[in-house]
């Protein structure tokens, strides 16, 4: 394999050829030159195809037209190679909230051939320094307001590998030593020579946190990135050029980079962005931008539609759930609050976006969806052979993206025979839904039962008083693990042993009684991760 990058730490660091999945290219759109920049396809194309003058990204300070966007991503591409010396396969860390600057800064490193590290504000020091050596970054580019935990990480960092830090959005322009990336880009030309990477050079390490703690990242091409906006958007989505986009994921977080910034774009809609996004901000930003399409994650549909903060005749017309499973009491509330149907869709980092999804008008409860046209997915047993329909196994797809870590031993936990193996446990039905589990490591045990704990989760929030649950194993001698819920009630509700029997009793009478949580524990809130998963694993300590 060849690369257009000069700085080829990347291409030095892919998986070996063995170890990579299988990958597939079978659909005409599919089919992409071997010279392309994802960059120049999704923005500079835009205009092109005559979107210049629309809406493309708004927030609450300012509104850019596409023109605005390519003519500062440009600016700033142009202060990156010539005033920053940035060569192509470099790794650039964006660190910053989602704001227009943010994406024009993500813009402007992959047109000059950089390789974007984008990562979520509330990461501090001991993360981002974990991040900048194992991405070997050598430029960061850094929201004002979020410097000091960038700072202090560049100085402990082992490798020293972080030269230029470039701020954007600072009040003070007076400091000296400060490199302030938007006030440089004033006095740059608003054309930019785009840098012609191959469609397989590296374009975006993103990061992932796994299980363990210790981060993986992945790597992932501009046709990787072309891909997604082709499969899911064009097959699933089908936005219109009048759609507003809004939602709550980051956009260090590829579901918030496609689904916020890359898939608008590649129909000519907007995006409103949200600095802050928490269920009450985004009720705010779809009354205020009259938004049309919501990405966000389930609890977060969840506390809207409890909560009675979402108005049924909203400007909404498509919302869409990822980053953990939709338990069916949160979609039959969502529907009942707004008439809509929620669109799921399971992605992962490794995949870059959605693989298996269903539209508003074909989901049906409890199952994410069907495999997304251009991938195949199926559910293997332990040694990876196919199993039959109906049956519980590893969820394992393929298809236009997939997994390559950089430099990592776990590539070959994620491959088996050429699928990539998500961790998740599954089955698929006669009619090709598949229907989600547990992840694979949460798979309860109890007295030789397999005991799937989102389904004891999903019943568990069906019951009035209940705000939120996760389900875990607990260790017991006699059944080697029992269930046990953790549960927010609603906020008038008092804990007692009342509430609990009255939650055993729902659930004994909804499922097979073996799956009843013998233990109850009351919590004021869950441990979520940034990206709005449960922290099962704390909850197990
Ligand atoms: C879980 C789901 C059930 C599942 C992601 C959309 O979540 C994303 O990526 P991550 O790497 O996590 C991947 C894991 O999250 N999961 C995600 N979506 C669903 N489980 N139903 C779902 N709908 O365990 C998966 O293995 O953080 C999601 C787009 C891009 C993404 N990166």
């Amino acid at each position: 394999m060849k690369t257009a990058h000069l700085d080829t730490f990347v291409h030095d660091n892919l998986p070996p050829p063995e170890l990579l999945p299988e990958f597939i290219f079978d659909l005409p759109e599919l089919e992409f030159p071997g010279n392309m920049n994802c960059a120049v396809e999704i923005l500079d194309k835009a205009i092109s195809k005559g979107f210049g003058n629309r809406v493309c990204i708004q927030c609450d300070r300012l509104t850019w037209t596409y023109q605005d966007l390519l003519d500062k991503a440009n600016q700033m591409a142009n202060v990156l190679t010539k005033e920053l010396h940035l060569k192509a396969g470099n790794r650039v860390l964006l660190r910053s909230a989602n704001t227009p600057e943010m994406v024009a800064t993500w813009f402007a490193v992959v047109k000059a051939g950089g390789i974007a590290v984008a990562t979520m504000p509330l990461l501090r020091s001991l993360e981002l320094r974990q991040i900048i050596d194992k991405g070997q970054v050598s430029h960061a580019i850094c929201d004002h307001s979020l410097r000091e935990e960038l700072i202090k990480a560049q100085q402990e960092c082992e490798s020293k590998c972080l030269k230029h830090i470039s701020f954007f959005r600072s009040s003070d322009t007076t400091q000296e030593g400060q490199h302030l990336l938007d006030i440089a880009a004033l006095s740059q030309p608003s054309t930019f020579e785009n840098f012609s990477s191959l469609s397989t050079d590296c374009c975006i390490l993103a990061f992932t946190s796994g299980t363990t703690g210790v981060p993986k990242a992945t790597i992932h091409n501009h046709r990787d990135v072309m891909s997604i906006c082709t499969c899911w958007p064009e097959f699933v989505l089908k936005p219109l050029a009048s759609d507003v986009f809004i939602g709550s994921p980051p956009l260090a977080f590829t579901f918030g980079l496609g689904g916020l910034i890359l898939f608008p774009m590649k129909f000519g809609a907007s995006v409103a962005l949200l600095e802050k996004a928490s269920p009450k901000d985004l009720v705010v930003g779809i009354q205020q931008f009259k938004a049309s399409i919501l990405f966000t994650a389930p609890t977060s549909y969840r506390q809207l539609a409890l909560e009675g903060l979402i108005d049924p005749l909203s400007s909404l017309r498509k919302c869409v759930s990822a980053g953990e499973a939709l338990p069916g009491p949160t979609r039959a509330l969502w529907k009942q609050a707004t008439g809509i149907e929620i669109i799921d869709g399971i992605g992962t980092t490794e995949m870059l976006h959605i693989f298996i999804s269903a539209n508003e008008h074909e989901s049906i409860p409890g199952a994410t969806g069907k495999v997304v046209k251009g991938y195949k997915a199926c559910i293997l047993d332990d040694d990876g052979n196919e199993l039959p329909v109906g049956t519980i196994g590893h969820l394992a797809v393929k298809g236009p993206t997939g997994c390559r870590y950089l430099n990592d031993e776990r590539q070959a936990k994620y491959i088996k025979k050429g699928w990539n193996v998500t961790g998740d446990a599954y089955l698929m039905d006669e009619n090709g839904y598949f229907h989600y589990q547990s992840r694979t490591d949460d798979m309860i045990i109890s007295s030789g039962y397999n005991i799937a704990g989102p389904e004891i989760e999903a019943c568990i929030l069906s019951h009035p008083i209940v705000a939120e649950c996760a389900v875990v194993g607990e260790p017991d001698e006699a059944r080697g693990a029992i269930v046990k819920a953790f549960v927010v009630l609603k906020a008038d509700i008092s804990a007692n042993d009342l509430s609990t029997k009255s939650i055993q009793d729902h659930v004994k009478t909804q499922l097979a009684p073996y799956k009843y949580p013998r233990k109850i524990e009351f919590v004021k809130s869950l441990p979520r991760t940034e990206t709005g998963k449960i922290q099962r694993f704390k909850l197990r300590q």
